[in-house]
């Protein structure tokens, strides 16, 4: 079943959205004059983001802390993972990463030189809860005490997530992690407690970051930790865990926060762009939006899994006791959504009503081969999860790209390839924006190169290069590019 869109909520979304409509608008506001003294050369378009538009970065905990046994923190599941031979490249771990635990200050001072006006990053669920449950650490805590009070201090927003897959190892080892309700609760109960203590300062909370990344390659493909591969019945029932977790945790932020909390979450959702902009492949992206994000996105908006979902899990559908679904689409704040890359769908006469389109092989892809390249993600993203779901405030939470990064003789990173990559998606974020489709910020992967998971050091994702051995970062041309945009508040 179609979910519901109020008739004036649709009518604006798509008339502000139909095709060739955005050119027009935004020119709208150039200077006849201006435009005519320029003579034959192109005029450039005022491509301006709104007023308050938030730029950021983002990291997240396992990524870039190290210290790993500092101040009492239990392992994870990544550090077990991690640490067990030949599942992540040249087998690293993130036993000392990028050391920001101890360099969090200078880091900062990396922020402040950008201009960013937010910072994404995520706390270590284990350095809180040593084994997940039970007695809390303080001084775990303390260290993300500091690190918002340093970020407050030179005018950075936090944003705060609290699960970006490092989850206790003790709950893994005593109920099956995600496998579990319990870890369910566990999660929430830790979400609440982290609420109470830091929403005196942070105020936009993110529950879970990217329910596959942890659920699908951890439980099933086995590439990401605890390194499962759980029959069909069994995966479906974490997946479902996740999505309980996450609104168990929605509800106990509410309860604990201090008024004027915001919650969300962090979903890499399939993106699914129309292979034309013809009304009917749209519609047929839409209908893809909902069922390739069915077992995540779609029941957290909705409270309903989609029938196609059920019918083709069958025997193996998830077991839902009473009242998960109300729990689970637990009404959010903002949603966020990391965007990488796109699908490219057309409409086709299967029941469905939708075609995947494969990736033809010749299809660019930065560094990371599944990172194919779909700048018009930044624009269908926003604007399904908009129309679909009537969001009114969206973060992209990530986006950013893998590249091959060598530093110059002069010790500079000339990323050209981050830099176009980077370029043209926010070209289509801003032509979600002119259409006033509700984007209120863009945190851009990363701040700086990282433990890139199972791709361990060999892949780097951040605006600043590091070199491992000495931590020293340097700003690559995309820092500078972004440095300016965020400057102008405009494309170039
Ligand atoms: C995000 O995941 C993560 O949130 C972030 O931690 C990460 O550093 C960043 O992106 C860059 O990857 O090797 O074929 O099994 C993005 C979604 C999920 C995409 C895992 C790559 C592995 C594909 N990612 N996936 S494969």
């Amino acid at each position: 079943m179609a979910p519901r869109v109020t008739r004036r909520k649709f009518a604006k979304v798509a008339s502000a959205a139909a095709i060739g409509a955005s050119a027009g608008s935004v020119a709208a506001g150039a200077p006849a004059a201006a435009q005519r003294s320029a003579g034959t050369a192109p005029q450039p378009l005022p491509r301006a983001f709104p007023s308050a538009f938030l730029w950021g970065t983002a990291t997240a905990s396992y990524q870039v802390e190290g210290a790993v046994h500092d101040d009492g923190r239990g392992p994870s599941v990544w550090d077990t993972f991690s640490h067990t031979a030949g599942k992540v490249v040249n087998n690293a771990n993130g036993d000392v990463a990028n050391d920001h635990y101890h360099r969090y200050k200078q880091d900062v001072q990396l922020m402040k030189a950008l201009g960013v006006k937010s910072y994404r990053f995520s706390i270590a669920w284990p350095r809180v809860f040593p084994q997940g449950d039970g007695a809390p650490n303080p001084k775990g805590l303390d260290f993300y005490n500091r690190l918002v009070d340093e970020l407050l201090a030179n005018g950075i927003q936090p944003f705060a997530t609290l699960y970006h897959w490092d989850l206790p190892q003790s709950l893994q080892d005593r109920v099956g992690g995600w496998e579990s309700r319990d870890t369910s609760n566990a999660f929430a109960n830790y979400a609440g407690y982290v609420a109470e203590r830091i929403t005196d300062r942070v105020k936009h909370i993110f529950t879970i970051n990217e329910f596959g990344a942890f659920v699908d390659l951890g439980y099933r493909a086995g590439v990401h930790a605890p390194g499962l591969k759980l029959p069909p019945g069994r995966f479906n029932q974490t997946r479902h865990h996740a999505v309980l977790g996450h609104g168990l945790a929605v509800q106990a932020i509410r309860a604990k926060a201090k008024p004027g909390t915001k919650v969300g979450v962090a979903e890499n959702m399939t993106i699914c762009a129309p292979v034309i902009e013809t009304p009917e492949h749209v519609e047929a992206a839409v209908r893809a939006t909902r069922e390739r994000n069915a077992a995540y996105m779609t029941v957290i908006q909705e409270g309903r899994y989609t029938e196609l979902y059920l019918s083709t899990a069958g025997a193996d559908a998830p077991k839902v006791a009473s009242g998960d679904l109300k729990i689970i689409s637990s009404p959010l704040d903002f949603v966020g959504i990391n965007i990488y890359t796109a699908i490219y769908v057309r409409a086709d006469e299967s029941p469905q009503g939708f075609a995947i389109v494969p990736h033809p092989k010749s299809f660019p892809h930065m560094l990371s081969p599944w990172l194919y390249i779909g700048p018009e993600a930044l624009y269908w993203g926003p604007r399904h999860v908009a129309q679909i779901w009537q969001a009114n405030e969206i973060y992209i939470t990530e986006n950013g790209c893998s590249s091959s990064d060598i530093p110059a003789a002069d010790g500079v990173v000339y990323d050209t390839d981050r830099v176009m990559y980077v370029r043209n998606y926010l070209t289509q974020l801003q032509r979600a924006t002119s259409e006033g489709i509700p984007v209120r910020g863009y945190f851009l992967w990363s701040l700086m190169d990282n433990f890139e998971w199972a791709d361990g050091y060999t892949n780097r994702f951040g605006l600043h290069y590091v070199d491992y051995d000495t931590q020293k970062r340097t700003p690559k041309l995309s820092a500078a590019f972004y440095k300016e945009m965020i400057a102008r508040n405009a494309l170039m």
